[in-house]
């Protein structure tokens, strides 16, 4: 006998509804933020990430499908090896997993390593027939659930979640990695070595984008001598003065940074300073990094700090030289970025107000 739905609010459902429910809703996510990176990424690196969190959506999808929980990337990847059984579904991206690795971490990838470049590019080529497979593997068990309308539902949810997802990943990642003449010298391991000239005109020539930089004659910010445009903090003026500045001196200087920054998408940030010799940084009325101590050239991070999409903050950067070498550089990085200068794509010209 069927009991009446009276309640039906509280007929809770069962894990396994609520993992697939979960699942659905980490597929739109990913493909919300492959949307907007597509849009304003220019990272090769991006791209990477990009691939790797496809994956793991991937490994975390059959693994919840299969009742296993696994809780991060390494987790997964652990799971895959351990597991012979699926083995066969994730057969040819296995060995290129750590390349991943490489590619989406904070270091410098590897140079002109066309080695790793084949292999990522093949990795990437091999992505479209390993979502047909998760989906079969997912549609299989659909069929073994028949019975189940609710159960039904939410795996032919997750299927077109996933494919809606993968499909802006794929082209995306297609884009970059497949798309250069030589499949050799796919741009997944190539950085540009000047953030600055990496920029895109518009983003460069655009009066107002950057930050304003006010480089003072003193170490105490009292001393103006001239005000410019930075597109990037990721300076190392050694013992030279900085050039462009006629007459400026290369030590006993300092310089303060402002602009506006403003992201495209809300996630937890973090920033890099490193400097020879002080500098702190602010963002609106917060210190996120005191950095004022003598030091040379230790990078000091801040804690992650969650920013919203389109809401701007004031951004500041106060550095100091005393003698021999002068370096300062800002870098930052997120859930959705690799770790990278902060630059004009996402800082914008300070107002009256914003000083
Ligand atoms: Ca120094």
């Amino acid at each position: 006998m069927r009991l009446p739905r009276l309640f039906p609010d509280l007929l809770l459902p069962s894990p396994a509804e609520r993992a697939f429910a979960s699942l659905l809703q980490r597929s739109e996510a990913l493909a919300e933020r492959t949307r907007q990176a597509r849009e304003w990424t220019d990272d090769p690196a991006d791209t990477a990430l990009l691939v790797r969190q496809a994956i793991s959506h991937l490994i975390v999808a059959v693994a919840r499908l299969d009742g296993k929980e696994v809780a991060s990337w390494s987790d997964g990847c652990a799971w895959l090896a351990a597991s012979a059984e699926h083995h066969p579904l994730f057969k040819g991206i296995r060995d290129d997993l750590p390349l991943l690795d490489e590619l989406a971490g904070p270091d410098e990838p590897a140079g002109d390593d066309p080695t790793a470049n084949r292999r990522y590019a093949a990795l990437v080529a091999r992505l479209p027939r390993l979502i047909g497979d998760v989906r079969r593997h997912g549609q299989a068990r659909q069929r073994a659930a028949g019975g189940r309308p609710r159960l039904r539902r939410a795996l032919q949810s997750l299927a077109l979640g996933g494919a809606i997802g993968l499909a802006f990943l794929v082209s995306a990642a297609m884009a970059r990695a497949i798309a250069p003449a030589s499949p050799a010298r796919s741009p997944a391991v190539q950085k540009p070595a000047d953030p600055i000239a990496a920029l895109p005109r518009e983003i460069r020539d655009d009066p107002r984008r950057c930050f304003r930089g006010t480089y003072h004659a003193t170490k105490y910010f009292d001393q103006p001598v001239t005000e410019r445009v930075d597109c990037a903090i990721v300076f190392d003026w050694g013992t030279s003065s900085v050039p462009g500045i006629p007459g400026f001196p290369a030590e006993d200087f300092s310089v303060r940074w402002e602009g506006v920054l403003q992201v495209r998408v809300t996630a937890e940030y973090t920033f890099y300073l490193k400097s020879d010799e002080g500098a702190r940084l602010y963002l609106d009325e917060a210190q996120l990094i005191d950095q004022w101590e003598r030091q040379v050239g230790k990078e000091v991070a801040s804690e992650p700090i969650e920013l919203r999409a389109g809401r701007p903050h004031r951004l500041r950067l106060d550095y100091v030289q005393d003698g021999g070498g002068a370096a300062v550089q800002l870098l930052w990085s997120s859930t959705v970025i690799s770790k990278r200068p902060l630059t004009g794509h996402d800082v914008f010209a300070p107002g009256p107000d914003d000083r």
